[in-house]
């Protein structure tokens, strides 16, 4: 039997040049002042992302394996594979409607997994430039980008709502930069969080279709016993479907730092047949989104008492998907 290690890393890091880890580089993302259209840029998948106001608050994000990797690009689509993981990252440019470029997006994506054999998503991000404003037909951008990803989801499964972990937030430009992680072989394990209704349970009221994603996913490589790393989804400040603390973006954040760690904690864990538990303290490569620049400072104190010492935090000023939504964090408890 082949068994497959862990063999996948994530590097969250300042600006400038990163010190060579000795691994291959499975995709990079550069959280930057403009957005960069997806390509091989020596040998590297890689993407920007429009996050950053200035030069400044530049971070990069990069995916390595200890595979030696084979990229490319796939219509519009840049991609890297290593035989086990898949990276792949789009742009879906400024459009009147996002829902068909989107869907069509996805499709081509999934086609892509579906060829190269990468069948299991594990984890996936999304930034809509204006993502509360509505487009020319009244409807909110977010919502309309809803519409298409559902569409695409339905036809990959059904009607099925079996999607990993996502992130859905703003962007300062770029039309939706997006970008996904998938698995040959192992196995990725969808958790829902018993204090919020599933996103693609959420009532008709937030959109014509609802948001197709999990609150975390645990991912276990084949070949390994238990839980694996769990990728939280970007969380916010909601309980059941509803926002709670409108205009109270501290009270917000507890409210998602609590989340976080119900969804990880061990009772939720076993709910789900996983025999583990995480807390706060395991999460690591945290992406925190603030929707209001004057907020950080709060914000970033309270993610630094929560958050172990040893994490690394980036902090962005976006919009987030709700717009009574203050704060939303993500981030990933890695397997002990
Ligand atoms: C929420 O809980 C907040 O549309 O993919 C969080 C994570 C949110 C992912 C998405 C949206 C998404 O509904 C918003």
């Amino acid at each position: 039997m082949t068994t497959h290690p862990n063999g996948l890393h994530c590097r969250l890091l300042p600006s400038g040049e990163p010190a060579p880890s000795g691994r291959h580089v499975l995709g990079r993302i550069a959280f930057m002042d403009h957005h960069r259209a997806p390509a091989i840029r020596a040998g590297v998948a890689d993407m920007g992302v429009h996050l950053a106001k200035d030069g400044n608050s530049r971070v990069t994000e990069v995916w390595e394996t200890d595979a030696p990797v084979t990229s490319g690009m796939y219509q519009d689509l840049v991609y890297a594979h290593d035989g086990e993981y898949l990276f792949c990252a789009g742009q879906v440019p400024a459009n009147r409607s996002y829902r068909e470029p989107v869907r069509d997006a996805y499709r081509t994506a999934f086609d892509l997994l579906a060829k190269l054999d990468y069948p299991t998503v594990m984890r996936i991000w999304q930034f809509i430039t204006d993502i509360n404003r509505a487009n020319p037909d009244g409807l909110e951008v977010y919502r309309d980008f809803c519409l298409g990803r559902a569409e695409a989801v339905d036809r990959l499964l059904g009607r099925a709502d079996d999607m990993p972990a996502a992130t859905g937030v703003g962007a300062l430009g770029g039309g939706i930069s997006w970008y996904l992680l998938a698995s040959r072989s192992g196995r990725a394990r969808n958790i829902e969080n018993p204090l919020q209704v599933p996103a693609p349970s959420y009532p008709h009221r937030y959109g014509p279709r609802p948001p197709k994603f999990a609150r975390a996913t645990c991912f276990t490589p084949s070949g390994l016993e238990g839980a694996g790393d769990l990728f939280v989804a970007g969380t916010a400040g909601i309980l059941g479907h509803r926002t709670v603390h409108a205009g109270d973006v501290e009270k917000q954040c507890d409210v998602t730092l609590g989340n976080i760690a119900t969804v990880i904690g061990r009772e939720n864990l076993l709910a789900h047949g996983i025999d583990d538990g995480r807390t706060l303290k395991d999460l690591r490569f945290v992406k925190v989104y603030v929707r209001h620049e004057e907020d950080v400072p709060l914000v970033a104190a309270k993610c630094e008492q929560a958050f172990s010492d040893r994490a690394e935090i980036a902090y962005f000023t976006v919009d987030i998907c709700r717009s009574d939504l203050l704060v939303e964090i993500e981030g990933i408890a890695p397997r002990p």
